[in-house]
């Protein structure tokens, strides 16, 4: 598998497969730009750091375990079908199956410009079919430049219009989260899943001082997190969503989770999660196809 990988989709010294510890298949870039790690199982984004930046701008925990058919704690996980708990079956994973099932890669690359490019697709499986019984394909395409791009493509091969949920639901690695603020969903509403969820308006910038968990919804605005401690802005564009997800667990419920990076790894993490959830999940008719795109990009001033 692994030769067969490198042979028809690795890149001379710059794109690679290697076999973990864990049985998982991990893909290795490095290029002028940067580099990064993705993990086939969930095409799960594990790492990325462009050149001149001197902090990775994805987090992953330094307890994350790499496990068939478990998620991985930090990266970028693709949730889909669902984001967040099934709407009515309660045994069904939370964020949908997306992120801990085989994905295979179709295509690799060198754009111009020496950006390295892979595109992953799902593999249905009888237990995924149970879980989703649709036609579909599900793609990620990544590319590894001056910023980091991911498109999720969903294409409903079927002739039934079905309903999607989805989130690329990112970790961003930050100085400290109480030097932090997002900038981008000023009079927003979110639901505030923190003690219930009441529909409120976001007023002003965000910052945090204990657990925040809300999904921003109708909003296609490009986020900015601002990190006094790195000295640097990390720009969140996205485009075929209307949902944006902003994440921390605080301490309480990261010790509660146990694979946060004791004893507070949680604190150099924070979720800005680019989804079609809730309100604004996407109705994909037979026949057509619908991308949610982010494009991330790290400023240092
Ligand atoms: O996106 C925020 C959230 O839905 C939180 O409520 C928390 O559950 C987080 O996702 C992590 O979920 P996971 O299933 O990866 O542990």
């Amino acid at each position: 598998m692994i030769s067969e990988l490198n042979a028809q989709f690795g890149i001379q010294g710059e794109l690679d497969f290697v076999e973990d510890g864990s049985g998982l298949i991990l893909s290795r870039i490095t290029n002028a730009h940067g580099s990064g790690t993705l993990c086939l199982q969930g095409a799960h984004l594990m790492s990325w750091q462009p050149v001149g930046q001197k902090a990775p701008v994805i987090w992953l925990s330094k307890d994350a375990k790499l496990a068939v058919g478990k998620s991985i704690r930090g990266g970028a996980p693709v949730c889909w079908p669902w984001f967040g708990a099934h709407a009515t079956e309660s045994a069904f994973p939370g964020h949908g199956f997306a992120r801990t099932v085989p994905w295979r890669v179709i295509e690799s690359g060198r754009d111009v410009g020496g950006e390295t490019r892979l595109v992953l697709r799902l593999v249905a499986s009888e237990k995924t079919l149970e879980q989703w019984p649709h036609a579909c394909n599900l793609d990620l395409a990544i590319t590894f430049g001056e910023s980091l791009r991911m498109e999720l493509t969903t294409e409903n091969t079927g002739n039934e219009d079905f309903v999607i949920g989805e989130a690329l639901h990112t970790y961003f690695q930050i100085g400290d989260i109480s030097e932090v603020s997002v900038k981008g969903l000023e009079g927003c509403e979110y639901w505030d899943k923190v003690g219930g969820s009441n529909l409120k308006r976001q007023e002003g910038e965000i910052r945090f001082t204990g657990e925040t968990d809300r999904v921003y919804i109708n909003t296609a605005s490009e986020c900015v997190i601002r990190d006094d401690r790195l000295r640097r802005s990390i720009h969140v564009a996205k485009s075929g969503s209307l949902s944006t997800v902003v994440w921390t667990p605080w301490v309480e419920k990261a010790n509660k989770m146990g694979d946060m990076g004791q004893p507070d790894g949680w604190r150099e993490m924070l979720c800005v999660e680019s989804a079609n959830a809730l309100d604004n999940q996407v109705k994909v008719a037979a026949g057509t196809r619908h991308t949610l795109i982010v494009e991330y990009r790290a400023v240092s001033y």
